[in-house]
């Protein structure tokens, strides 16, 4: 069955000396390099803000990483992080580039998008489902940044999409806000999530 590899966000911003820095988020990228010629396709996505977005805290003159209510539904307010076109906003210099699509998410600025297929409404899509059906990629390796907001988001999506999904968890880091980590792994493995 044709695969292929989704990287999600390794981009400056989550990682070490970024706005938005996740635990060890460097990390992913040599297994993920590595990774990328075993698959019939790759795809990088790109978290891609203007600046003032509804996400980031400063926006709302609220904390960091508090919460608030959107029309959507609950929303985390963020650091200001990977501003169109920002240092913070390219991928970590050391990440292989050479995939099929660069897919940019977040770009709307009054919701934001953790998945790669649906942003935080679940509803207005991202264009990825009809890339990857009409590609045939049927089977999908997520690997990436951050495993408990946008990689488990698009791992969810993408198993109600009816994809055939695993996570790749060496080449995943994550942010585990308030048990956020163990809560995203059990809604993955109940949605039919593999991890290898
Ligand atoms: C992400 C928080 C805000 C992520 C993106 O890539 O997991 N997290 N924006
Ligand atoms: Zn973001």
């Amino acid at each position: 069955m044709p695969r292929a590899l989704i990287v999600i966000d390794v981009q400056n911003d989550f990682c070490p000396g970024g706005a938005l820095a996740v635990p060890d988020g460097d990390a992913v990228v040599a297994p993920i390099n590595a990774m990328m010629d075993g698959f019939d396709a790759v795809i990088l996505t790109q978290d891609w803000h203007p600046a003032g977005h509804s996400s980031f805290a400063s926006t709302h003159g609220a904390a960091a990483y508090s919460l608030t209510t959107m029309p959507y539904g609950e929303q985390v307010l963020w650091p200001d992080h990977c501003i169109q076109g920002s240092p913070g906003a390219a991928f970590h210099p050391a990440l292989r580039t050479d995939g099929d699509l660069i897919l940019r998410k977040g770009f709307r600025p009054g919701i934001d998008s953790y998945s790669a297929f649906f942003e935080n409404d679940r509803t207005t899509p991202t264009g990825l489902d009809g890339y990857l059906r009409t590609r045939g990629l049927s089977d999908l390796v997520l690997v990436g940044l951050a495993t408990d907001f946008c990689v488990n988001y698009s791992a969810l999506d993408a198993a109600r999409l009816g994809y055939r999904v695993s996570l790749a968890l060496t080449a995943c880091r994550g942010i585990d806000l308030d048990g956020s980590l163990a809560a995203a792994e059990t809604a993955m493995r109940d949605a039919g999530v593999q991890f290898v």
